[in-house]
């Protein structure tokens, strides 16, 4: 099953490393140092779960009722289950949970987090949103796709790298990781470890 227990994201901090390069604990150290909360939660979540990548039909209308039930249709909101289910549910799965919202809310999802939610969770929340519904994940995609092409697009790769503002980066990079499963600066950095290893004389 893919249902997940909360003890799992319960158990940070690095309980469950994904294999990161130092780079990548690194970056997981800055996250940790530099927040906290349920903003650090989600992060920690969209950085490390390995996601789900399938769409599981069973779970849609439940995850739309269940998002309903702890922010709308309740006085204060449940943090924790916006939490759980768009940090964990793939971005296909989440696309066709936000339509079925729409339906029982009479609200799209991103008006729904904009009025129970603050601060930078509501900022997290909604570059998931904006993920799911494909902004940063244009970006994101088109980073992938330029790292896979043989020989490397690197006139896409440097354009977007240094056109996107750093929050907007933030963005991509928690798309990256929920759409491919690696982090952007481990693709990265793989990538160009392999390019200097083609470099070597022969
Ligand atoms: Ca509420």
């Amino acid at each position: 099953s893919c249902q997940r227990s909360s003890s799992k994201t319960e158990d940070f901090p690095w309980g469950r490393l994904h294999p990161l390069t130092t780079f990548g604990n690194k970056l997981e150290k800055d996250i940790c140092g530099d927040t906290s909360g349920h903003y650090q939660k989600l992060l920690v979540i969209l950085l490390q779960v390995d996601m789900e990548a399938e769409i599981d039909e069973g779970k849609i209308e439940k995850d739309a009722k269940d998002l309903y039930a702890a922010g709308e249709g309740k006085f204060g909101t449940d943090e924790e289950k916006f939490i759980n289910i768009l940090g964990n549910r793939s971005v296909e799965h989440l696309r066709k949970v936000f339509d079925a919202y729409k339906k029982i809310a009479g609200c799209d999802i991103e008006e729904s987090v904009k009025g129970e939610t603050t601060g930078n969770l509501e900022n997290l929340l909604l570059a998931v949103v904006k993920c799911v519904k494909s902004v940063p994940a244009f970006f994101a995609e088109s980073l992938y796709k330029s790292m896979r092409r043989a020989g490397t697009d690197d006139d896409t790769l440097m354009r977007i790298m240094v056109s996107r503002s750093e929050v907007d980066m933030l963005d991509i990079r928690a798309c990256f990781k929920k759409m491919y499963g690696a982090s952007l600066y481990t693709t990265i950095q793989v990538l160009f470890s392999h390019h200097s290893t083609l470099m070597q004389p022969q």
